[in-house]
Order: C-alpha cells, then sequence, then structure tokens
C-alpha cells in the first residue's frame, strides 16, 4: 500500500497520474501547503524540502521496511520500475524515458513555476519577469511541440511517465500566458492525455481534496513565498 502526501498542485497531479493509469491502490494524505502544512515534523521526516509530492510505499519488497520518497521524478520513476509500467526495459526506450523526465523537472517544471510566481501571484506586475518567463515557457512548449512531430506521445509510440510529468504544467496554460493552438503538436497530444479515463480520474480525486480552489490569499502567500533559511532555522530550534 501506498501513502501520497498530495495537494492540488502540478506536481501533485504527476503521481495520482500514475496511480490511477496502473491501476495501484493508494492513499492520499493532503498536505495543505497555503496552511503551511508542509512544515509539519513528520511530513519533514519523509520530505526534507518541504514541498509535496511525497511517497511513502509500506511494501517496497516483501519483507522489507517502509521506504519514502520526494520529488516527483523519483516517485515516477520508482514506481515506473517497481510496476514495470510506463517506462521501457531496454536501454535506448528507458534513456529516452529518463531524459525526457529529466528535461520536465529541469526545465518545463521550474520555468513554469516561476511564471506561475511572477505573472499570476505577483501583485504588481515586473515587466522583465514576465517576460523572462512568458518567453522562456514559450521556448520549452516549442521544444515539446518539435519533439512531438512524429512522436504520438513525448517519447514514441507508448504512453509513459514523461507525458505524466509533462501534462499537469501545461493545464494551466492560459494563466501562462500561452497560446496552445500556436502549437499543433503539443495541442493534439494534450487533447490525447486530457481524454485518458485515467487523467480524468486523477483530476477528479484533486477536485474532492480541494474542491474549491481559490485565489490565494495573502496570507497563503506569505507563507509559500516568504520562505528563507531562517524559516528552517526556527523549525529545527522549535
Ligand atoms: N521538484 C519538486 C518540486 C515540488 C514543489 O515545488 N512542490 C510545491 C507544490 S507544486 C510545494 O510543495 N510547495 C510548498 C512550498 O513552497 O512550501 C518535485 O517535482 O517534487
Amino acid at each position: 500500500m501506498y501513502d501520497l502526501y498530495y495537494w492540488t498542485t502540478p506536481n501533485g497531479h504527476k503521481v495520482t497520474m500514475f496511480f490511477e493509469e496502473a491501476g495501484v491502490d493508494y492513499k492520499v494524505i493532503p498536505v495543505n501547503i497555503g496552511k503551511g502544512e508542509q512544515f509539519a515534523e513528520d511530513f519533514l521526516k519523509i520530505s526534507p524540502n518541504n514541498r509535496i509530492p511525497a511517497l511513502v510505499d509500506h511494501e517496497p519488497e516483501s519483507g522489507k521496511e517502509k521506504l519514502s520518497l520526494f520529488e516527483s521524478g523519483a516517485m515516477l520513476l520508482y514506481l515506473a520500475e517497481k510496476h514495470d509500467a510506463f517506462i521501457p526495459s531496454e536501454i535506448k526506450g528507458r534513456s529516452n524515458v529518463l531524459q525526457w523526465l529529466i528535461w520536465q523537472m529541469a526545465n518545463l517544471g521550474p520555468m513554469a513555476g516561476q511564471n506561475h510566481h511572477f505573472v499570476t501571484y505577483l501583485d504588481e506586475e515586473i515587466p522583465y519577469a514576465t517576460k523572462r518567463y512568458v518567453g522562456e515557457v514559450s521556448r520549452l512548449y516549442a521544444i515539446l511541440d518539435n519533439q512531438l512531430t512524429d512522436n504520438e506521445f513525448i517519447c514514441g509510440e507508448e504512453y509513459s511517465i514523461a507525458d505524466m510529468a509533462s501534462y499537469p504544467w501545461i493545464v494551466p496554460h492560459k494563466r501562462q500566458r500561452q497560446n496552445l493552438e500556436e502549437f499543433e503538436n503539443l495541442s493534439r497530444w494534450f487533447e490525447q492525455v486530457r481524454n485518458r479515463p485515467a487523467t480524468a480520474r486523477a483530476y477528479e480525486v484533486a477536485n474532492q481534496v480541494n474542491p474549491n480552489p481559490q485565489n490565494m490569499t495573502a496570507e497563503e502567500k506569505k507563507i509559500l513565498f516568504g520562505q528563507d533559511a531562517d524559516t528552517l532555522r526556527k523549525l529545527r530550534d522549535n
């Protein structure tokens, strides 16, 4: 059995997408990051970076102690390997999936995250930051669009964890000030992934956990965007 420490954000959706596709049982443990639940002592033991998602596998191997993981890419890879699903077993296909998984973790996720911060959450617009992150995210959309020219999914004909990693970061395309229609192959792929029954089930989980996602309050912004080394020192000293 798995415990998924989760909130209704793109990195959280990646893992519910895997579970729903694989038909594996999991228990969702909501961690409301707007309320600061990511700083709870027990959560920090499994997620030292105070970020969701995090995973506990109670049965990593029969008779072995439970195992915990943070970082959504590490979790997708672990689950794909353990269930022998959504990653090819031969070396060429496998390394292709790995490189696109790592591309998402190192590029699309962080850049779209900064885009959300400067374009959506900031009260005043900083034109340089908007230009930088809207531009960079559009460049990354174009990279995916190129990759999808001759491929049904990001890594070829098979749906993989590389698709699950990228899709939730394309969902907020309007918020990122991207015009999806400009990216023909990416739009086609986006609809294909959106129409998968497992994708719908994963987003229904989000709906149940957080049925009324509203605009972030000033208090929530303070918790999420006011963190520095002192935040952690204070937690450690308490
Ligand atoms: N690279 C990490 C990023 C995780 C991350 O940034 N999670 C956000 C939500 S999407 C979070 O937990 N934020 C809480 C905070 O900033 O305190 C991953 O992919 O798991």
